[in-house]
């Protein structure tokens, strides 16, 4: 048999054959000049139109219509101007990005009109938007600038602090056999009998929301009491305790809280505003959330998007494969919703920001944040997210993170994560959502000022539940790690927390400060762990380690460390150095933790295949060798300037702000 029977059938006819050569020829020719079929496509600018071409002159209206235009190789340049759609490719091989260096916003925001006077200072409007399935809330923004769903008590603009909640008293009691959430909270103004019923309750209850924040819908209110259901999981369970007690909370999304500027309430199709000060509701530009996706990129492949910036609309890439997301950015992905079922949130639909489940893909120089959920899930295989900011997310205190990467295989390099109400990085969960990454590699990163309102949780936090389960083979090496902010408590871990018999990592090369623990792990059975060369300043706890009942903790290496305080444990312990004077570094008020030529740390490491083969003589402690190769952590790039949105600046901080002087502007009461 000759190939061309094998490939094509016996007895194919000859005419059939000539045919698809003809076609593979066409190919091919494609292939080869590809300029000549791919074609630029334009859309936004001066005359737009979806009845336009889509050249350059006579562009296209909606980057819709562009999509739906377009085949593989296609270029679509985007002009400046605001998009309110969701995208949805049709093809695979597709790029899209902002011509030249305009600002292209596609954004899930509609403008509302058509305001009346409601009640005093309030206003209202008819508004509905995309019905979704735990989309609870909208988002609303007044000439670009984020308002707040009607709280009390009022919302400050800070959120990952305490300082403006309320006293709570939050406990669990058992009505008619079902778990039921109980808050009092003080102060709350007394109206009526179940003048709360409809709103959330959020709760933290101090310093024993070990996991995450108490939620529920409230059902009754009398007084001051608040009757919850539909509370979230961990309050449910309410494990020995640990959300139960005094803390603070705050009830959001009722109309009888809506009582100061900048608040809203949406029910009934109808959406109600307290106007900023200054501010004529007439004139003004009053955007409410509408969509939930500014790109579907769903079972995709070779999709690129460069240069747009998303708000208040996330990016899925369900199955997406080989897709590439750079320099693009992306705020405000999900509001305040629930998460009673799923403290991870509806990932898939919003909460997840940037979603990828495929393989693959590339995530790089892009700033990612300002979110109530995750800020990126890498929940499939193969991808990369490089050279990152991605910032503010979690302000619900759910086990949501700045970096969720369940996923195996994932490259998580040069990026700055930080601000967050728990976890920095989170490399899943084997006992909540049987997944955990496998044969990661978290390098180069700068994650800090982390845990503002959870204790129990980490810079980088990873559970596999048993110690019988598949090693995770992951690398963890030249990252910089400090300030886990929510720092006292019995279960204040803060830095690398590989809780619950997480095995298989190999973690060098860190330099971890003001973390209440530095490696941490509970429940026992925790093996193959192999902590080298990182240097650990201010930390209370260096390692933390447990025995359990059926396995014991084996095989934990600690060797060429180097840190101020005292205390590594482990199977193997050797060739560190505790107490170290800060006088060795080489400027520790400036957190520049090298080493001087003179530190009694220079050549007294051990030679550890693999990890420190570029030794200069021989290996030295810590993080950073004398005379070297130097490395930095971090993203190289800046938070960007945002046009649409100019009052963010008052609140957050610069980058250098942020690593001089954390402390500022984010006290916790
Ligand atoms: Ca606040
Ligand atoms: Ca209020
Ligand atoms: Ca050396």
């Amino acid at each position: 048999m000759n190939i061309w029977e094998f490939t094509f059938g016996k007895g194919l006819p000859s005419v059939r054959v000539a045919g698809v050569l003809l076609l593979a020829v066409l190919a091919l020719l494609a292939v080869g000049t590809g300029h000549v079929l791919a074609a630029d496509v334009y859309v936004g600018g001066v005359g737009a139109s979806d009845r336009n071409p889509g050249t350059a002159t006579e562009p296209f209206a909606t980057i819709q219509r562009a999509a739906d235009a377009m085949s593989s190789g296609d270029v679509c340049h985007v002009r400046a101007g605001t998009y309110r759609e969701t995208v949805t490719p049709g093809a695979d091989g597709l790029t899209f990005k902002n011509y030249e260096d305009e600002y292209a916003l596609i954004t899930g925001l509609d403008v509302v009109t058509g305001w009346s006077a409601h009640q005093g200072e309030v206003f209202k409007a008819p508004f509905t938007r995309q019905p979704q399935a735990n989309f609870k809330a909208t988002q609303v923004f007044v000439n670009g600038n984020r308002m707040h769903w009607a709280r009390y008590p009022n919302e400050d603009g800070d959120m990952l602090n305490t300082a403006d909640m309320a006293g709570v008293i939050v406990s669990l009691v058992d009505i008619n056999g079902k778990k039921t959430g109980r808050a009092v909270v003080a102060g709350l103004p007394e109206g009526p009998q179940d003048h709360w019923k409809g709103a959330w309750f959020m709760g933290l209850a101090k310093e024993k929301n070990w996991w995450s924040a108490n939620k529920g819908l409230v059902t009754a209110s009398s007084g001051n009491t608040l009757t919850c259901g539909n509370i979230s999981m961990h309050w449910s369970a309410n494990f020995n305790n640990y959300f139960t007690g005094d803390g603070w909370g705050y009830i959001i999304g009722h109309l009888n809280a809506l009582d100061a500027e900048k608040e809203w309430h949406w029910q009934d199709n109808t959406l109600y505003l307290y106007p900023p000060s200054g501010v004529d509701i007439r004139t003004a530009l009053v955007e409410a959330r509408k969509r939930i996706f500014g790109f579907n990129l769903t079972g995709r492949k070779g999709v690129t998007l460069q240069g747009l910036h998303f708000k208040a609309a996330g990016l899925t890439m369900e199955n997406a494969v080989n897709c590439t997301v750079e320099k693009c950015t992306f705020r405000y992905a999900s509001s305040f919703t629930g998460y009673f079922t799923n403290p991870w949130g509806d990932y898939k639909n919003g909460d997840g920001c940037v979603f990828v489940s495929g393989n693959n893909n590339t995530i790089k120089d892009c700033y990612i944040g300002r979110t109530w959920g995750h800020g990126v899930s890498l929940w499939g295989h193969h991808n990369v997210l490089d050279n990152c900011i991605v910032e503010q997310c979690n302000w619900i205190a759910e086990r949501m993170s700045l970096v969720w990467a369940p996923g195996d295989d994932n490259i998580i390099r040069r990026n700055t994560i930080r601000f967050s109400a728990r976890d920095g990085i989170e490399l899943g969960n084997n006992n909540w959502i049987r997944k955990y990454a496998k044969r990661a590699l978290i390098q180069y990163n700068h994650v800090h000022d982390a845990g503002f309102l959870c204790p129990d949780g980490g810079m980088l936090y990873v559970n596999h539940q048993s110690g019988n389960n598949p090693l995770a083979n992951t690398e963890i090496s030249y990252n910089i790690w400090h300030d886990y902010r929510k720092s006292t408590g019995a279960a204040a871990h803060g830095g690398i927390y590989i809780d619950n018999s997480s095995s298989g990592y190999k973690i060098h090369h860190n330099v971890i400060w003001n973390v209440p623990r530095g490696f941490s792990q509970n429940g026992g059975g925790t093996h193959d762990i192999f902590i080298y060369h990182n240097t650990l300043i201010n930390v209370k706890t260096l390692t933390s380690w447990t025995r359990g009942v059926n396995l014991s903790t084996s095989n934990i290496m600690v060797r060429n460390n180097l840190t101020d305080g005292a205390g590594f444990r482990g199977t193997v312990v050797d060739y560190n150095r505790e107490q170290a004077s800060l006088t060795e570094f080489v400027d520790a008020e400036a957190r520049n933790y090298r080493l001087k030529p003179s530190s009694p740390s220079v050549n007294k490491g051990v030679a550890i295949k693999g990890i420190n083969d570029g030794a200069v003589n021989a290996p030295d402690l810590g993080a950073y060798e004398y005379g070297g190769k130097d490395w930095t952590a971090g993203s190289t790039r800046r938070v960007p300037e945002f046009p649409d949105e100019p009052e963010w600046d008052s609140m957050p901080m610069s980058v250098s702000e942020a690593i001089t002087n954390p402390s500022r502007k984010r006290t916790q009461s």
